[in-house]
């Protein structure tokens, strides 16, 4: 049965049962104090307000039997799938496979790279390992939802414009239609935050729908 989840630009009506959860790298790295992002010298409270209402979100998909998937950014820890020009870039102090606070950073198996124990994922619900910002790009997403005839995915995850962004885009391109949870998506930037958003919802719905958790919770009770 269909659903309607009140969104902006407008309303979006979506089958649950062809809906994906995809929750974008919820990882302690990006969101624990401690973590590769506040070495960075980024403010992961900015961050953090994301867990409560993806939480929420989680929680709501799986009551109502939605297909959930998260996703990973990080490398295998022989970093031959990391390209040269994204170890480099920004020059920092830490890249890409140093020793960090939490082991070395963005590194598959390692303690910065899991997702936090907030929104941990059920055996039932696949960890997509990413090494890029596009969950689509060098991972089999694509199939995984093609398996289950998938048509609609909700939105969360750090960070807005960066991650978020860059899946929301290629999903867009696929045929997707995408709802993003505005309230369970971050950035360390207040007006990228903003801005993300309103990139999405733009022009009638440039890539897709805004919505919040509460929206969410409500379409899905
Ligand atoms: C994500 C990043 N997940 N900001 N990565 O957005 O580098």
């Amino acid at each position: 049965m269909t659903k309607k989840l009140q969104a902006e630009p407008y309303e979006l009506e979506f089958d649950p049962k062809r809906t994906a959860l995809l929750i974008i790298d919820m990882q302690r790295d990006f969101l624990e104090p401690g973590g590769f992002g506040e070495t960075l010298g980024n403010d992961v409270s900015l961050l953090r307000t994301a867990i409560e209402p993806t939480r929420k979100v989680l929680e709501a998909a799986r009551e109502a039997g939605m297909f959930v998937v998260h996703t990973r950014e990080g490398h295998a820890p022989h970093l031959a799938d990391l390209p040269p020009s994204k170890k480099r870039r920004g020059n920092p102090t830490l890249c890409i496979g140093d020793e960090g606070p939490m082991g070395r950073i963005l590194v598959r198996g390692e303690k910065g790279h899991d997702i936090i124990p907030e929104l941990y994922p059920t055996k039932d619900e696949p960890i997509i390992d990413k090494p890029g910002k596009n969950a689509f790009w060098s991972t089999d997403l694509d199939l995984l939802l093609r398996n289950r005839d998938i048509e609609t995915l909700i939105v969360c995850g750090v960070t807005t414009e960066v991650c978020v962004h860059t899946t929301v885009r290629e999903a867009n391109d696929r045929g997707y239609e995408c709802a993003v949870v505005s309230d369970a998506t971050g950035s360390y930037f207040p007006e990228f935050q903003r801005v993300g958003l309103e990139m999405i919802k733009a022009q009638g719905g440039l890539f897709g729908w805004v919505t919040t958790s509460d929206q969410v919770a409500d379409a899905l009770k």
